[in-house]
């Protein structure tokens, strides 16, 4: 309280001061110093349990009606084979991940069925005075990955406490073992990571980007694969830049591969993670 009685008469008598010098009246034209107004609450009563889902682990959308949704076998293919339940998962957390003062949310659903036991956190962005789902999950988990630790809401996002599942390393009966935190918000409206570092909500792992490429001329590095996507940085060209085997392995077609690969790009001492184009890298 003191410091701020302190700050308060040193900008009155600086105003004062000023005023003097100028000939005006600050004080008459400016608004009072304050904190900026608090985020929307209004999110929080969004009935997420009676609502319509993206299950981007299934790529199919689905009504929940008091939580829980469930359908036959009447289309089901591939993982669904047996027909699928959902469920809302876990509690909702909220905070304003896009920064427009709104807060949004953090919400998961579970899918059951056939060979699917998932659990993918999306962002409800607040818009228009409802709550809309992003189909891009911050965070997912599969039938042979440990289960997401927490999902917390932060300053400007929401932090993910979860273990990253490494393929040739981890089994399915153990998981993942390498415990990863990372703060997920959104950006022009796709999930991004904003911290520890600027990037795709995806990892780029190391032990699975091990095939040095030296790509000639600039890469430029997105947070997803589509070009629609923000850019990690501008375009520019890197010492080296690190995918995984996949990526080069002469045993699958170009079709196979795909036309993005997630990459670790090496400038000097940097490391920046993204997705950029096979044409650019390869
Ligand atoms: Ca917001």
């Amino acid at each position: 309280m003191r410091r701020t009685s302190w700050f308060r008469s040193r900008l009155l008598s600086l105003t004062v001061a000023v005023s003097m010098l100028s000939g005006c009246t600050l004080l008459d034209d400016e608004p009072p110093p304050g904190p900026p107004p608090a985020a929307s609450r209004e999110i929080r009563v969004f009935d997420f349990a009676d609502a319509e889902w993206f299950d981007a682990s299934v790529s199919r959308t689905v009504r929940l009606k008091d939580g829980t949704a469930t359908r036959g076998d009447d289309d089901a293919i591939g993982p669904m084979e047996g027909g699928g339940s959902w469920k809302l998962e876990g509690t909702p957390q909220f905070a304003d991940a896009d920064g427009d003062g709104d807060e949004d949310a953090a919400a998961a659903l579970r899918t059951s069925g056939g060979q699917s036991s998932n659990v993918f956190w999306y962002v409800w962005l607040w818009q228009d005075g409802t709550a809309q789902q992003l189909r891009r999950p911050i965070a997912s988990t599969i039938r042979c990955s440990r289960p997401i630790e927490a999902v917390n809401a932060v300053t400007g996002g929401f932090e993910i406490h979860a273990f990253l599942f490494q393929f040739g390393r981890d089994n399915c009966a153990g998981g993942g073992a390498i415990p990863i935190v990372y703060v997920a918000g959104v950006r022009d409206g796709w999930p991004v990571r904003i911290r520890p570092q600027y990037g795709p909500i995806d990892t780029c792992d190391p032990h699975d980007l091990v095939v040095t490429l030296r790509p000639s001329g600039l890469v430029q590095l997105r947070v997803d694969s589509d070009e629609r996507s923000p850019v990690v940085e501008p375009a520019g060209r890197y010492d080296s830049v690190l995918v995984n085997e996949l990526a080069v392995s002469p045993y699958l077609t170009p079709q196979m591969r795909g036309e993005w690969v997630l990459a670790l790009a090496v400038r000097g001492e940097e490391r920046i993670c993204g997705w950029a184009h096979v044409d650019q890298v390869l």
